[in-house]
This record gives C-alpha cells, structure tokens and sequence, in this order.
C-alpha cells in the first residue's frame, strides 16, 4: 500500500462551523465558568482531563514513594525505613499504580478521546460519567487518609489473608484497603458500563464496527471484562471486612474457612484487570503510531480481533498467579497451558505494529519514539512473561525480584509508554499548542534509559535469589551491585518524567499554536478545532471510511465521508444515537444538563464509608439515608418527554 504525504497538500476539511449555529450551540452545550459550573459539568472532555490529571498526580505520589524505597534499598542494611513503614510503602506504591494510576489514565484517554473519534456530542450516560469521577476521586482520597497517621494497607496490593486478617492484622490498615476497593469498584463498574453502553449507540452514521479505532475495540473489551471482574473482588474485600469486624470466619481456617477462597477471588478479578490496564494502552499505539509512519495500521481486523481475544483467554488464567500454592497438576497444566495461549494474540499485534514501521514512511517524532520504545518494552516484558507461565521455571522465580522486573517491565513498558506517547500525540487537540520536540526527545531518552536502568538489573536480582517485598538484604550476597544501579536508574527515571511536566507546563502556554490537524490525522477527532467546541462537531459527519481525513489518498471509490451536510440538532441539548452494528441513525437522544448530583452523591458515599471504617452507626446511618435522598433525586423525572420535535438537516 502507498504511503502518505508527509502533511496534507490540501487544506484539512474542517468540519464546517458556521458561526451562527456555533454561538447557538456553545449556548447549550457550554459550561458556566463559575464555581457551580466547575462542580457540575459534565462534558466528557473536562471529565476525561480531570482523570487525565488526577491520575496522573496519583502517579507521581506512587513514584515518590518508590523513590523512598530505593532509598532505602540503594545500600545492604540501610535503616532509613522501618520494616513496617517498608511494608506500607510497597503495597500504597502498588495499590496506587494498579488502582489509581493505570486503569484511571486510560479512562481519562477514552473520556475524552471516544465522542471526538466516534463522532458524538457526548458519552451516553454523561451524570454517570461525572459520578464515576468523582468517586474515582473520593475513593483515591479514601485509601489514603490513613497513611500520615502511619496506618494504610501494609500487606501489598493483593492483600493475602491471613496476614490481612484481624490476629496478624488488628489495625485500620487492611479495613481500609477493603472498604477502599469496594469504594473504587462503584466508579469501576459505573464508567464500564457507561462505556459500552456509548459504544453500543452514540456514533456517528456510517461509523460500523469494523470502522472502530482499535483504542475503542481496547476500551470495550476493557469495560466488559471489568463488569465480570470488579464484583470478584468487591466480595473479596466485602467478605474480610465482615471477617474483620463481624466475626465472620470467610477466610478463617480455625473457624472453617478458607484462605485460598480469598486468592481465586482475587486473581479473578486480578487477571482480567491488568489486560484492562494495557489493552486500551495497546489501542492507544495503534490509532496513533500509524499517523506518525504516514500509513494506515498493518491488520486492523486481526490487531481487533486480537484485542478481544486476549481478554476472553485472560478470563481464564487466573491460578498461574498460584501455582505455588499447591493446586492439582492438572489444573496447573491447564492454566499453564492457558497462560501460553495468550502470546498468540499478542504476537499478532506486536507484528502489526512491526509492520505498520517497516511499511510506513516513518517519522521520528516524540510520540514515535515513545511508541517504538513501547514495542520493545512490550517484547521484554512478554518474554519473562511467559518464562513464569511456565510451572517449574515459576516455582523458582516466583516471589523474587525476577517478577517485579516483569510486572514494571509490562506495566510501565504497556501502560506508561502508551500514555506519555499517546499525551504528546494528543495534547495539540486538547490545548490547541504543539509540544516541544526537543524536550520531547531528551524525556524520552532520558525516561528510557532510567527505565531500563533501573529495572533490567532486578531480572538478575531474581535469579540470584533476591525476595520480593523485603526491607532490606545484607552484604556480600551478590545483591550490591545491582541494587545500587537500580537506584540509580529510579533517579534518572523520575528526572525523565519531570522533564516531561516540564514540557507539559511550558507547551500549554507558549506553544506553538497547531491548528486542527498538526499530525495530518486520518480519524474524526482531526476535523474539528483544536481545543474542540463544547459540542464537539456543528454538523454530525456522515463515515465512508475508516481513516475519514485520508479518503483522497486512500479510497478508490468515489464515495467520500461527508463533513459539511448532516444532522445539525440545535433544537436542545441533542445527540445521535445509531443502530449498534452498522451504525445507521436511530433516534435523536436528549442529553441531560450539568448537575451537582454526582459529586453529591460521591461525597455522601465517602461519608459512609468512613462510617464504616470508624464504626460509628449513626455516621454510617446518616450518610446512607444521603445516599438514598441524592439517588431520589437523580431520578426524578425532569421534564416531558417532547416526541414532536423539529430536526434540522444542514445541508
Ligand atoms: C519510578 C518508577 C518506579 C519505581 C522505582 C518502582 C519501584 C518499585 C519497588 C521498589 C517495589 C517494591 C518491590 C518489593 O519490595 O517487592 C515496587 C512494587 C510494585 N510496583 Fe513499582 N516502581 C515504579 C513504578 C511503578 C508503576 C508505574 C507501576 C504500575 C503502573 C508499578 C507497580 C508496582 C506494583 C504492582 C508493585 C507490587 C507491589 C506489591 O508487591 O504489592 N510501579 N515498585
Ligand atoms: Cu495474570
């Protein structure tokens, strides 16, 4: 296939916003600039960057807190950390990461990004949306505000009974960690379904399944995965906190129960959530890496069908986090077995992505080098990741620091990559400013080498026997020297990432401006202003194709997405909804306004939840009967359904 021009010989077909109808429309769509507004809104593209910036602030306090323990473990038998505050910090570090950070990012990406690449005015639950913010915030608030008193969860992100039971455990710490998760499964679930529900309905016409970009296919995979798994462990936490304070004996073995249910519950949910962290990441590169090798993506069918693949096989995977537990062989061979599998669908994308280079016309832009990066990352991480499904080779490996490298190499290497890449591809449509190239290359650089600094050394840590999750080691074990180096890295790390802020901060206000369509683009996002109107499109653009901004070079028929005619909807706060599978229009939707009612019902939640915590009954009680005011209103009907309205066509 012939590669693109560089940049677009014609002008970019904007959609056409003719002045009139924009002023009419930024009316009903805007949001008040006061303080009410800032509570209330409910646009996808403020919500998305709210979870943009707080997931990211949450990633900063989980590096900080990983450089204090490269601090500590810089040197053999340093004592700057106690063993407990040692145990605090690593599992507020993962929690923070796995929880706040990861899965948070790319749903501000999806926020923010969907409507505009699928051509809609909004999500199609927008108070939902708003909801599943702030509870996103509050329960982020929640697992932290025990951790100055020095009482947060200690007993790791995955939190195994019986160390988090009551006799090992008598503190808040793990009460927290339960309560806490339960808290963020609301927002989990809430902006899941929120997510498939938009995907299912609020596109543009002609915008059929297979003309999805592949972060779309990521998302909902990630969404209907997520819908299976968060119950998993919302039981889980819901059945140790009963344990913790009800006396229940769930996990108890003295009183009957079972410690192993706590593992299966939690790996349930365990496995499917990390493909959810790096799915949509993984999405992320293949709509955008091709922009920068002036090429369509290499197997858009099989890279999709690969996305929902891995997560129907992730679904079943869960106990290779457990054959060191003692299952029956046949259920290790099994699950082994399985674990395999997954690098097929895998494999499919990393050649995709090799391809798309190969045959493109590539150019060495930042986001370009954080998306090759990602690919090799991607390769590492996958190849230790199928050393540990392997039974025997995991029975070694298991709980030293050879897992710690795989898990940073995957998740940094398939989340963090992606989304550092896909800020600096998508930052001129959010802000209307360009990047700086030259910081751009030297983060880059810089990031990638701390990366890899600081945690290739850990694979050979592990093999030498270092443990996991341990405070300190002692000297002359071969542990020195790659500790030290790891360390380092960490520095240099966090000194990459810095200067990426850097840039952000610089870039969004005294960038150059970059107009609509500064990469030449090829998806819907690209034909509208950079920042985009609080409407998103004037005129709803009618799809002939995958890649609507390259038709001109890429399409042989006559047939061309039509931009400048189409459902025009400024009669009301108005969308489009279309038929799921081929996208034909349906019906018009009328979107609600802004409300204070999904921070007020977060708030109340957070209320209760610290009721619960505190074990204070009137607390509890109190926030409760809030809960259920707030929810009372939310569904009071507003306003008659008006069937008999006028819809304008601009032509
Ligand atoms: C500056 C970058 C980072 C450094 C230096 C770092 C370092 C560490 C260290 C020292 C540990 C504890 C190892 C142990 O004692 O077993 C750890 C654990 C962990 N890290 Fe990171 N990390 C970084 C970034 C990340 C990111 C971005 C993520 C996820 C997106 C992540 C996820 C985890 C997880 C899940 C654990 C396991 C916690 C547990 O054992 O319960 N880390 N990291
Ligand atoms: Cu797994």
């Amino acid at each position: 296939m012939a590669t693109l021009p560089l940049s677009r010989p014609d002008a970019p077909p904007a959609s056409p916003q003719p002045p009139d109808i924009v002023q009419k429309l930024d009316a009903i769509w805007g949001e008040r600039s006061d303080l009410r507004g800032w509570f209330s809104t409910v646009d996808h593209k403020t919500i998305g960057i709210r979870y943009i910036v707080t997931a990211f602030a949450f990633l900063l306090i989980g590096g900080v807190e990983a450089l204090i323990m490269r601090i500590q473990l810089a040197r053999p038998g340093a004592t700057v950390l106690s063993p407990e505050q040692y145990n605090q910090l690593f599992s507020m570090h993962g929690v923070t990461m796995i929880f706040l950070y990861s899965l948070p990012m790319l749903s501000g990406f999806s926020n923010y990004l969907w409507p505009l690449m699928l051509g809609s005015r909004d999500m199609a639950y927008p108070r939902l949306n708003a909801l599943s913010y702030w509870i996103f915030l509050a329960s982020g608030l929640f697992l932290y505000i025990s951790f100055p008193f020095g009482q947060a969860p200690n007993s790791g992100w995955f939190n195994y009974v019986p160390q988090a039971g009551r006799d090992q455990n008598p503190g808040m710490n793990i009460d927290i960690y339960a309560l806490g998760l339960t808290f963020f499964g609301i927002s989990t679930t809430v902006g899941s379904v929120n997510f498939i529900v938009t995907l299912l309905r609020m596109r543009a016409p002609g915008m059929s399944v297979n003309r999805l970009p592949i972060l779309v296919w990521g998302t909902l995979t990630a969404s209907v995965a997520n819908i299976f798994a968060v119950p998993a462990v919302s039981l889980a936490s819901v059945l140790l906190w009963l344990d913790r304070n009800a006396g229940t004996h769930f996990f108890d073995v003295s009183g009957g129960g079972q410690p192993m249910l706590w593992q299966h519950l939690f790996w349930l949910f365990g496995h499917p959530w990390v493909y959810a962290l790096v799915l949509p990441a993984m999405g992320i590169v293949s709509d955008a890496l091709p922009i920068h090798c002036r090429r369509p993506l290499v197997g858009y069918t099989p890279v999709a069908m690969a996305t929902v693949a891995t997560m129907v096989v992730g679904l079943g995977v869960w106990v290779h986090h457990m054959f060191a537990v003692g299952a029956p062989p046949l259920a290790l061979s099994f699950f082994s077995a399985a674990s395999f599998v997954i690098a097929i669908p895998s494999t499919v994308a990393l050649f995709a992505w090799i391809g798309t280079i190969a045959t493109g016309r590539v150019q060495v832009t930042t986001p370009f080098l954080f998306f090759a990066g990602f690919i090799m990352l991607f390769v590492i991480g996958g190849v230790s990741g199928v050393m540990t499904a392997s039974v025997a080779l995991d029975w070694q490996l298991t709980d030293t620091y050879f897992v710690v490298a795989h898990l940073h190499y995957v998740l940094l290497g398939i989340n963090l990559f992606p989304v550092i890449g896909g800020i600096y591809h998508w930052f001129p449509k959010v802000t209307g400013r360009m990047m700086s190239e030259r910081l751009g290359h030297w983060s880059f650089w810089t990031i990638f080498v701390g990366f890899n600094l600081a945690f290739f050394p850990m694979h050979v840590l592990g093999l030498y026997g270092m443990p996991r999750r341990v405070w300190t080691y002692p000297a002359g074990m071969g542990f020195d020297l790659p500790n030290a180096i790891i360390s380092g890295g960490a520095f240099i790390l966090a000194i990459g990432i810095l200067l990426f802020l850097i840039n952000v901060i610089k870039s969004a206000t005294s960038g150059p401006r970059a107009g609509p369509d500064p990469w030449a683009g090829s998806t819907l996002e690209w034909s509208i202003p950079s920042p985009p109107p609080s409407f998103n499109f004037a005129v709803i653009p009618l799809l002939a194709s995958r890649h609507p901004l390259w038709e001109d070079h890429l399409k042989k028929s006559e047939e061309r997405t039509i931009f400048d005619s189409g459902f025009l909807l400024d009669e009301g706060k108005e969308t489009l909804a279309v038929t799921p599978l081929d996208g034909q229009p349906s019906v018009i939707l009328k979107m609600p306004g802004d409300s204070l009612l999904p921070g007020l019902l977060a708030a109340a939640l957070f209320v209760f939840f610290v009721g619960l915590l505190v074990r204070s009954d009137w607390l509890s009680t109190t926030a409760g009967a809030a809960v259920a005011i707030v929810l009372v209103m939310w569904f009071q009907p507003t306003k008659q359904p008006q069937d008999q309205e006028r819809v304008r066509v601009y032509a």
